[in-house]
């Protein structure tokens, strides 16, 4: 990952869970980072941690469901680093999680906003910097969730499956412009997303033990991975990190 040292990157969702683990793991390699998300106390702690580890970050409060917040969070990264080359679209929520009927309109609408509106927001505030640049990587959270549906994630398998699409669409409208666009799926992680989906006990992922789970670092190891010219290949793609080829190719294992 050595290539990866001296880049910039934003990533949302910093606050906790696989959006830490990428902010730190990236710090790791020499990325200058700018973590994103609700939680400002959060964020700052983390950055404050990453500096006296000896890298460079910023913390920025996002709400990913605001246009004007997120291309603050993007101008913050540019104005401090000088560039953008990396936009990790990772912030995401499950809750509340039911069936169609006893849904919250208000709620389902909320989950769009930020799994779906919240990745199209990053594409819009990023892709002119990167244009400008020549170049740059997107990595848009996706799921498996995006191709399978799952009793009571109607909001979030709707979100995630637009969110595919988007990849492709930013794929087709700016690879030649030097942008590369790749989505991934990670399979399940254990975090905070994980415990609420085990408290929900509506359907076969709320019935996995804790330990069936990868950890926040493979799936910020893969995007790392997903951000170096050997991942080139991926662009426009939802990369699962589900399979052992796939796992084997990041270097999780042998
Ligand atoms: O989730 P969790 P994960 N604006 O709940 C932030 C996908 N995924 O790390 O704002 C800005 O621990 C929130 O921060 P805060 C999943 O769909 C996961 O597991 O301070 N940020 C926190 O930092 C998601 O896209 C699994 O509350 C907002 C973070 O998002 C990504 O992976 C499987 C926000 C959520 O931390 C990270 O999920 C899979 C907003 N409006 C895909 N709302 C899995 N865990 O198994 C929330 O296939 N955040």
């Amino acid at each position: 990952m050595r290539e990866l040292s001296g880049r910039s990157a934003l990533i949302t969702g910093a606050s906790r869970g696989i959006g830490e683990a990428i902010a730190r793991k990236f710090a790791k390699y020499g990325v200058r980072v700018v973590l994103a998300a609700r939680s400002e106390g959060e964020i700052s702690r983390i950055a404050d941690e990453i500096v006296q580890d000896g890298g460079q970050a910023q913390a920025i409060a996002c709400d990913v469901s605001s246009y004007a917040e997120v291309a603050a969070a993007v101008e913050k990264c540019t104005a401090t680093f000088g560039s953008l080359d990396i936009l990790v679209n990772n912030a995401g929520v499950i809750d509340p999680i039911s069936r169609l009927a006893d849904s919250d309109p208000e709620q389902w609408a909320t989950t769009v906003d930020v799994n779906l509106k919240g990745v199209y927001y990053g594409l819009r505030a990023a892709i002119p910097v990167m244009e400008r640049q020549g170049s740059g990587v997107i990595v848009n959270f996706s799921s498996g969730a995006a191709a399978n549906a799952l009793e009571g994630w109607s909001h979030y398998c709707a979100a995630k499956a637009a969110v595919a699409l988007l990849t492709q669409c930013a794929d087709k409208e700016y690879r030649d412009k030097g942008i590369r666009v790749v989505g991934i799926r990670p399979g399940t992680v254990a975090t905070e997303m994980q415990v609420s989906i085990k408290a929900s006990g509506i359907n076969p992922i709320s019935q996995l033990d804790f330990s069936d789970h990868i950890s926040p670092e493979w799936a910020a190891e893969a995007v790392a991975w997903l951000c170096t010219a050997d991942a080139e290949d991926q662009a426009g793609l939802d990369f699962s990190l589900k399979d052992d080829a796939a796992r084997r190719r990041v270097g999780l294992i042998s």
